[in-house]
């Protein structure tokens, strides 16, 4: 259960939008550029200063400080100069006493710009040598020898598209001066270090004059690792300006235009295999969609090549890949950085090959199965590989030999509807391939009537970081959870903090909570010996009783035993060297597998998910009703990124699918009809807190099967209907599966 899931369920949980806002707060709203490239030439902003309500228009003049706000590379702008890189790329702000007069005034500006022609396509900017950072390479073995070995080679292109976050609350911050000229900013932020430090840089302030306090945020999953700096740092650049609180939320339809996406790949492979089926070489280049600023494209594209080889061992790789910067929002973080992209392009590959070889794409899977002891391409070794596990017993468990068989049965005798059955194993790295970003922290207090108050360096998006740290500390005092309260996220209590994600949150700031505890509790336990107390605290899983608990407390405190603890964690024994692009990057991989049954309308393109059987490597869960909540949740974001949700722009790199009636996220409707969950059991981890093991990303990539799932059902009823070009939406089949005919080609309305 997680932590604030009364509040959600009575709607008493705040979010930005809804704190109460200062007297005399003013409302911000953003100009845009409405051209993919070009230069200012000029704009009528002075006209908008005179209408009724606005108080102040704020242009790239008024930055007192560096007008940047980079966070890997220094290459992008808070606000627009001399030229403009995408449609919707903030240029100024509208600063009015409401929301509605701030947008309605922004949506009125001109701006003239002398256009060039927009680029949209990754490989054209490859071309045109326009990439972000260096292109990288990582290899293992001797790809143009094993080739020599190749009883099969085969060779094939694979597009994924973007995916829109969708977190139901849109990007938002609320910026109010305080007194000694300190600013305190509430920002639905994953990282509030970066949001203070970007805007120390933009005042040109010191970040000890800036506080930003996180709450809660209504999902992110990913989307605000970055991308909710910009917004915080206008509301702060506002209010210092106007001397007066600013809040600013972005509107549903202007957030879908204005911020980045998961990265479109488009990517060229060529794998070999040996007469058995095993896979010799395997040499790829991923052009990842950069859009127009580096964001965070360049470590995402470095965890796509930690991913290349997916859930299987290659001895012999050689991958490729660069950031193509394009006329489109700068893509950012989603659920699997990068990873998804990866796995995508390999499982292709191998279904594919199945194909020509002859050889089914499960059987191909299972013989060449990452397995214990096996070299990635970067060095390091899989190590509790635990991929055949899950495999076994989830093969086991749910009879994937006879659903294959029945399957098989029932597209034999149907000919419209088809079925399809794919299974998707995944193994992804846990911690920021940065390694610098593996560190967290917590400050824990025990009052003086023993209720235990937390601050750390995690944010709580929905995916259940507090409701962990929460059982954390509760089990190192072994007390009743409900003692524990988990505070806000701020800068002022917590510094120096890594973003929530790469889904070590729990890893990072409960290992230092469990640490805070255990030095609180060695206090507590050495005021006991000296009184001559039993120790109380070696309860055999029995709760202290909690009168017995606030008794030690309170005497430990009148004692003047220090009862806080500050305690930093920085993840053990991880490195990469970027210069060989060898290391040991990742403190463990978590593992899984999901077999995913479909059905399909062949007539009409209609298809269902039905049935999703999954065997998850969790660790020791801290709590299984957040873990089976993050399972579910990431497949279903997956198999929408993989069916139903289709990003789509035009060749002057407009944005097209802009709202919720042009975009699709999965709804009750389309959720697969049943999903099993099982844990692998007896699966401990000494690497991370408590045993346990990350889960936030790794079930995202279960959703891939659901395109195999359904291209299987495709090609059942045509062979030629071949195509790995994600979304696999009913139109794409159709239009894939009647391409002799031409008809649907032709009655395609122009965009
Ligand atoms: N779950 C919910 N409900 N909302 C979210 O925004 N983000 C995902 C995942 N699960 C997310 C979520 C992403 S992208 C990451 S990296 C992890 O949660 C981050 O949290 P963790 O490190 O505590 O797992
Ligand atoms: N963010 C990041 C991430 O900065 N580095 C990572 O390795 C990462 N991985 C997953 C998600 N976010
Ligand atoms: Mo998650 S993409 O690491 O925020």
């Amino acid at each position: 259960m997680n932590y604030d899931i009364i509040e959600h369920v009575k709607g008493t949980s705040l979010y930005v939008d809804d704190l109460k806002v200062p007297a005399g707060t003013l409302h911000a709203a953003v100009i845009t550029s409405p051209s993919a490239r070009g230069k200012i030439i000029a704009s009528n902003f002075t006209d908008l200063e005179k209408q009724n309500g606005v108080i102040r228009i704020i242009t790239s003049q008024d930055i007192p400080g560096e007008n940047q706000i980079g966070n890997i590379i220094p290459d992008e702008v808070l606000l627009a100069v001399t030229h403009v890189d995408f449609i919707g790329m903030p240029v100024a702000l509208v600063i009015a006493d409401t929301a509605e007069t701030a947008w309605r005034a922004a949506a009125e500006a001109r701006i003239t710009i002398r256009e060039d022609e927009p680029v949209t396509d990754p490989r054209q900017a490859y071309a045109a040598g326009d990439i972000i950072g260096t292109e990288r390479v990582f290899s293992c073995g001797n790809c143009a020898s094993a080739w020599k070995q190749c009883s099969h080679i085969i060779g094939g292109t694979v597009e994924s598209g973007g995916q829109e976050h969708f977190y139901l609350e849109t990007q938002a911050a609320l910026a109010v001066p305080q007194e000694t000229g300190k600013l305190r900013v509430f920002s639905s932020t994953q990282s509030p270090t970066s949001v203070q430090k970007v805007i120390a840089r933009v005042l040109d302030w010191g970040m000890h004059r800036i506080e930003v306090d996180v709450l809660r945020l209504g999902g992110a999953f990913g989307g605000k690792e970055d991308q909710a700096t910009p917004w915080a740092v206008m509301a702060s650049l506002a209010a210092v300006l106007c001397g007066r609180p600013v809040k600013l939320v972005l509107p549903r339809k202007h957030d879908m235009v204005m911020t980045g996406k998961r990265h479109p790949y488009t990517s060229d492979y060529k794998i070999g295999f040996d007469s058995d089926g095993k896979i010799l070489a395997y040499e790829v280049m991923f052009y990842q969609n950069s859009g127009a600023a580096a964001d965070l494209s360049t470590a995402i594209l470095e965890r796509t090549l930690f991913h290349t080889t997916g859930c299987y061992y290659i001895p012999n790789v050689s991958a490729r890949a660069a950031c193509c910067r394009t006329n489109l929002p700068p893509f950012t973080a989603f659920r699997g950085f990068g990873g998804p992209q990866a796995m995508f392009v390999i499982e292709s590959a191998l279904f594919k090959a199945s194909r020509s070889i002859g050889i089914e794409y499960y059987e191909l899977q299972k013989r060449n199965l990452l397995s214990e002891g096996n070299s990635f391409p970067y060095g390091q070794k899989a190590e509790h590989c635990r991929a055949g596990a899950c495999l076994d017993t989830a093969e086991k468990k749910y009879r994937f030999a006879s659903i294959f068989d029945s399957v098989g049965k029932y597209n034999s005798k149907n000919t419209v509807h088809k079925k399809g059955f794919s299974v998707m194993p995944v193994c992804f790295g846990i911690s920021f391939t940065n390694t610098m970003l593996n560190q967290g922290y917590s400050l824990l207090h025990v009052y003086q009537d023993g209720t235990v108050g937390i601050s750390t360096g995690a944010v709580e998006m929905g995916q259940g970081v507090n409701r962990k740290i929460q059982l954390i500390a509760a089990a190192v005092f072994n007390i009743d959870p409900g003692l524990v309260r988990i505070e806000s996220t701020n800068t002022s209590r917590v510094a120096n903090t890594s973003a929530t994600a790469a889904s070590c949150g729990t890893d990072l700031n409960g290992k230092a909570t469990e640490q805070a505890a255990e030095a609180v509790k060695g206090h507590l336990r050495a005021y006991c010996a000296r009184g001559g107390m039993a120790d109380p605290f070696t309860g055999n899983g029995k709760l202290i009783n909690e009168l017995v608990w606030k008794e030690i407390v309170g005497g430990a405190y009148a004692a003047r035993v220090t009862l806080s603890a500050h305690s930093h964690y920085a993840t053990p024994e991880i490195y990469f060297d970027p210069v060989t692009e060898k290391g040991h990057p990742f403190a463990y991989h978590a593992y899984g597998i999901a077999g995913i049954e479909t059905s399909l309308n062949t007539l009409n393109g209609e298809y269902s998910v039905d049935k999703v059987m999954i065997v998850h490597d969790l660790g020791r869960s801290i709590d299984a009703a957040v873990d089976v909540g993050q399972v579910e949740g990431g497949l279903v974001q997956g198999i929408g990124w993989m069916t139903v949700e289709e990003f789509a722009f035009n060749v002057q790199g407009r944005i097209l699918s802009n709202n919720c009636s042009n975009y699709k996220v999965p709804d009750i409707s389309s959720t697969p009809g049943s999903i099993e969950i099982s844990f692998l059991e007896n699966a401990g981890n000494e690497k991370a807190v408590f045993g346990s093991k990350a889960v936030g990303e790794p079930p995202f990539m279960y959703g891939i099967a659901a395109y195999f799932s359904l291209l299987t059902a495709c090609l059942s009823r045509k062979e030629k209907a071949e195509f790995y070009n994600s979304p696999i939406t009913p139109e794409k089949i159709i239009t894939h599966m009647y391409a002799e005919e031409k008809m649907y080609e032709q009655q395609r309305p122009d965009t």
